[in-house]
């Protein structure tokens, strides 16, 4: 297949692009170099010393034949219809994975201007994508990063998907408007949302305008509620993680460290772990390794044209303070010693005891294998860190921004 990654060089862009082009897809990247801007501007920088983006883009034209090429832009400005619009055209990609958005929520909660510059980015630059595919690929497939956020923490079960069409039957309206009852088909609903922050929200902006341009124009496109990512392992078992050219990003600070990525460093510098509140917080968690699995089988199995599909993507739900526990164990049998459980106050406005029970049957259906030791994956992370540990900024752990 054809595919254009936008997001080519953040933490799962990159591995995501080796993965691709060693299964014999042709592979061209688009990025901004944002987030490597916004985190050096923090004071800080990625914990793994990995390549500029023009050395990856020099590497990985001298490993692979089927690697086209690295082209740099910001969606959502003016210059779209030079850069990504004419990428568009020419490629000609089967498929478009979205990875090119701001995916902080404390960087969205900080200012006004970086609350705007999220939904700027993010909700622009999907829309300015979703007319390029309109005019220049209507068959591509969209394969868009969203988030189990966008739900936020309801008081029910989430499902997945939207509710089928027909289940609600028809909407039959006397409006007096109408001369006659007005009969309106039910096209499925989206699950209602939730979310719990300006970034969380701009992916429920986004996910209103792509499920409208599949119904509308007939786009196809897969949106991935996604749950948070960790770990630095490529799935590829032969290309070793630690690997200069090939190792991805790791953030630990307060803007776009999460959670067991943060724990994990936390432990190497003997920091009490950051759990915010009583720790009671519920999410959906899966490894890089899975996070990249699961994206492979979305692109290699699409839906039909016209379609929005939803897929929940994460291994398994565990609370906050049970994974500080496990990183505190693993660290503990590593033989890292002086690691503490800390609570500190929130700084976030969230349920911190709810019920959380979402569906993620979808991707199972279509063959993913979760990796379910959940604590040798901590492990093995906290062994990669290991030796970047004198690299850390310690200033950058501490919370400081506040919701409300
Ligand atoms: N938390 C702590 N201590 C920390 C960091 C986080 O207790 O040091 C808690 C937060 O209060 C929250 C939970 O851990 O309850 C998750 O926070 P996070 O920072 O790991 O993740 P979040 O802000 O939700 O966002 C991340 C990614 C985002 C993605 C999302 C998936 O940054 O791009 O969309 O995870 S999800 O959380 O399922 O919405």
């Amino acid at each position: 297949m054809r595919v254009l990654i936008l997001g080519i060089d953040g933490y799962i862009g990159y591995p995501l692009a080796l993965h691709l082009i060693r299964k014999g897809h042709v592979v061209v990247g688009l990025d901004n170099g944002s987030r490597r801007k916004r985190v050096e501007a923090l004071g800080c920088s990625s914990l793994t010393p990995i390549l500029s983006m023009e050395d990856r883009h020099v590497y990985l034209r001298k490993m692979f034949g089927d690697y086209e090429g690295l082209h740099v832009m910001t969606l959502g400005n003016k210059d779209v219809n030079h850069t990504l619009f004419g990428l568009l055209g020419q490629f000609q990609p089967d498929t478009i994975v979205h990875l090119a958005e701001q995916p902080s929520a404390p960087w969205s909660m900080y200012s006004r201007e970086w609350a705007r510059e999220t939904q700027l980015e993010n909700v622009l630059g999907t829309l300015d994508l979703l007319w390029g595919m309109r005019e220049y690929c209507p068959g591509a497939h969209l394969v868009k990063i969203g988030t189990m956020g966008e739900y936020g923490t309801p008081n029910c079960d989430i499902p997945e998907g939207v509710i089928p069409e027909g289940c609600l039957g028809e909407y039959t309206s006397h409006h007096p408007l109408f001369t006659k009852p007005y009969i309106c088909p039910m096209k499925g609903l989206l699950f209602p949302r939730q979310p719990g922050s300006w970034y969380h929200l701009s992916k429920v902006h986004d996910t209103n305008n792509i499920a409208f341009a599949c119904h509308n124009w007939g786009l196809r496109s897969t949106d991935i509620m996604q749950g948070i990512v960790f770990g630095l392992e490529s799935i590829n078992p032969t290309c070793d993680p630690r690997g200069k050219e090939e190792l991805t990003r790791f953030d630990y600070d307060q803007f776009f460290g999460t959670a067991i990525n943060r724990f994990c460093l936390q432990a190497t510098i003997g920091h009490p772990l950051t759990v915010y509140g009583i720790g009671g917080q519920m999410r959906g968690f899966l490894p890089l390794k899975d996070s990249i699995q699961c994206l492979t089988l979305a692109i290699e199995n699409p839906p039909e044209s016209g379609r929005y599909r939803t897929l929940n993507q994460f291994e398994n739900v565990y609370t906050i303070l049970s994974l500080a526990h496990m990183v505190a164990d693993a660290a503990l049998k590593l033989g890292i010693e002086g690691v503490s459980v800390g609570h500190i106050e929130n700084p976030r406005y969230e349920a911190e005891d709810h019920h959380y029970n979402p569906t993620h049957q979808a991707l199972f259906d279509m063959g993913y294998e979760p990796t379910t030791d959940i604590r040798g994956e901590i492990r093995d992370l906290i062994e990669d860190i290991l030796p970047y540990k004198d690299r850390v900024v310690k200033d950058m752990i501490m919370p400081t921004v506040k919701w409300r």
